[in-house]
């Protein structure tokens, strides 16, 4: 029997299908004796674990781990099933492992590390581990040899997602605990029509795993999976978790005509510049195949930085973005990247000066402002990071408060942010999302819509974001969560 677990990431409330367990799933499913536990779902996992070995024999644990909160959770799992089960193997998959490979394999009770796309290491592991335990001839497998050194075996090459079969929903505990309201449907699923992205921003924690490459399924494969769950499941809306999910023009509108037959709503990231260079028929397209609202990184608002980070995308054609969207009634959502290590008071200011023009353009557009926080990058980390920062050894460090707070971007304690600069970013944020309470929080009444805009309307006016108790206090009592789609 094969454990595959996902430690808990998120509240019931924004439980979503954990795709990439199911995704190794699908290429386990007919072959092998397999069961999935979701910590999202199953409030004692450990539980169910040890149900499972006490019930049958357990050859593996096979966990995924973002960093974050489900990583700390990971660390208490896997310890305690090696206590319980020491004959199996335990191996880490996902984004942690695959950043944070040495550290993950200093933990002693991991023995493998996937790194990158799974579906294939994965079974190539299994059966080295039931033969001739060659683990150096499998490409994206990390191990430790019989000295304990660690081994990184070459990267495997991307494969395209619709080389893999479907994903067995069916393996899920209860499906309906799955398909949850948002502001885009009362049924909402989550798909992964690509994996990776071709770019290679130095900020971005997705560029070091996929090396700028990205591997995508035909638009004919995503259509045949969401009528598959429409008529199963009775989906409504759909999250789509690509990192890129907008390509050449001609696959856009492809996709988008096989969308539109299936009358769902949809969230999806894009980048600027592509979509900037869609026709207007395309863009029509898009919004009635269904695009409600669509992520954009924007990151900043100075051509210097954006050089620096290597976006390849400029303030202006973000501004223009800006207007020509809001003729086709679909919402931005712009996200920044804020502290430019060089000068982040500056770039502070610069930004803020930015998101202002852009509500101007469009009040409509959606704000995400998040503080700079590097991830390690194979083309050296934006700003002056690298030589600024040192990763933890161990899960166990990861984990401790410190790094948590850092993984979670609360409160990073990054040696060239000041905590007044830190602040003012903070209260920026508190203020634009007052006085614009995002359209994704299903649960917050008009009453306290009202409240928010009219305390802070007065601030945004004068550009006055300083100590914002009121605001803060506001937001505890109307309990303001953060319900965006996307934290990331
Ligand atoms: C969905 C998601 C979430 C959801 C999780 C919902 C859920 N189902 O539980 C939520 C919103 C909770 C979330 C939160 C966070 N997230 Co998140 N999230 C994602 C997102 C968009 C998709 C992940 C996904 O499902 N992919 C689809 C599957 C099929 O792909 P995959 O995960 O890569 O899996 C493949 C391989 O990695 C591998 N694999 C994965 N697991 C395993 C396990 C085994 C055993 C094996 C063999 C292989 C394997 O095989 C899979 C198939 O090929 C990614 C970005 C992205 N597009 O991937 C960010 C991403 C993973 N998140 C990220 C981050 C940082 C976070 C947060 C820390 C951010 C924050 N602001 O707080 C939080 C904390 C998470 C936590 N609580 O621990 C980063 C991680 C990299 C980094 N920068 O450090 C990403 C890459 C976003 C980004 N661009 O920076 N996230």
């Amino acid at each position: 029997m094969i454990i595959l677990l996902h430690p808990r990431a998120t509240r019931p409330k924004n439980r979503r299908f954990p795709l990439a367990i199911l995704s190794i799933a699908a290429v386990l499913e007919g072959k092998e004796d397999y069961v999935i536990v979701d910590g999202n779902l199953d409030p004692q996992p450990g539980r169910t674990i040890d149900r499972i070995v006490a019930e049958h024999e357990v050859e593996m644990l096979a966990v995924s781990v973002m960093p974050g909160p489900q990583m700390v959770a990971a660390i208490e799992l896997s310890r305690e099933f090696r206590d319980k089960c020491r004959s199996a193997a335990i191996v880490w998959g996902g984004y942690f492992p695959s950043l944070y490979t040495d550290a993950t394999l200093n933990a002693g009770y991991v023995d493998f590390a996937v790194r990158g796309q799974g579906e294939q290491t994965f079974p190539a592991l299994l059966a080295a581990l039931r033969g001739d335990r060659n683990f150096s001839a499998i490409p994206g497998l990390s191990w430790k040899d019989g000295f304990g050194l660690h081994r990184h075996n070459a990267p495997r090459p991307l494969v395209s997602p619709a080389e893999f079969p479907e994903l067995p929903y069916h393996r899920l505990q209860n499906i309906e605990k799955y398909l949850l309201p948002t502001f885009l449907g009362q049924r909402t699923a989550v798909h992964h029509a690509s994996i990776g992205c071709p770019f290679r921003c130095r900020f971005c924690g997705v560029v070091p795993i996929f090396d700028g490459r990205q591997k995508v399924e035909p638009a004919e494969r995503t259509a045949d999976v969401l009528g598959r769950l429409q008529r199963r499941y009775g989906i409504d809306a759909v999250q789509f978790y690509d990192n890129n999910f907008f390509l050449n023009e001609a696959h856009a509108l492809d996709q988008a005509e096989r969308l539109a037959a299936l009358g769902l709503h949809w969230w999806a990231e894009g980048r600027i510049d592509t979509m900037l260079r869609y026709s207007d028929n395309t863009l029509r397209a898009i919004r009635r195949a269904g695009a409600t609202m669509i992520f954009f990184g924007a990151e900043s608002g100075s051509a210097v930085t954006l050089r620096e980070m290597n976006k390849k995308i400029t303030p202006e054609q973000t501004l223009e973005l800006a207007a020509r969207i809001r003729g086709f009634d679909i919402i931005p959502e712009f996200s920044f990247v804020i502290g430019n290590p060089h000068d982040p008071r500056q770039d502070a200011n610069n930004t803020i000066r930015f998101i202002r023009k852009i509500k101007r353009l469009n009040p409509a557009a959606e704000i995400i402002v998040q503080h700079y926080i590097p991830t390690p990058h194979p083309d050296g980390m934006y700003g002056v990071a690298d030589s600024e920062i040192r990763f933890p050894d161990t899960p166990d460090e990861w984990a401790s408060e410190r790094w948590l707070n850092y993984t979670i971007r609360q409160d990073p304690h990054l040696p060239w942010l000041p905590r007044n600069v830190k602040r003012r970013i903070d209260d920026f944020e508190l203020v634009i999302n007052s006085r614009w309470p995002t359209v994704q929080d299903i649960h917050l009444p008009r009453w306290s819509r009202a409240l928010l805009k009219s305390l802070s309307s007065w601030r945004y006016a004068l550009g006055f974001y300083a100590a914002p108790f009121e605001l803060a206090w506001a937001q505890k009592l109307v309990a303001l969560r953060k319900p965006r789609l996307e934290s990331l």
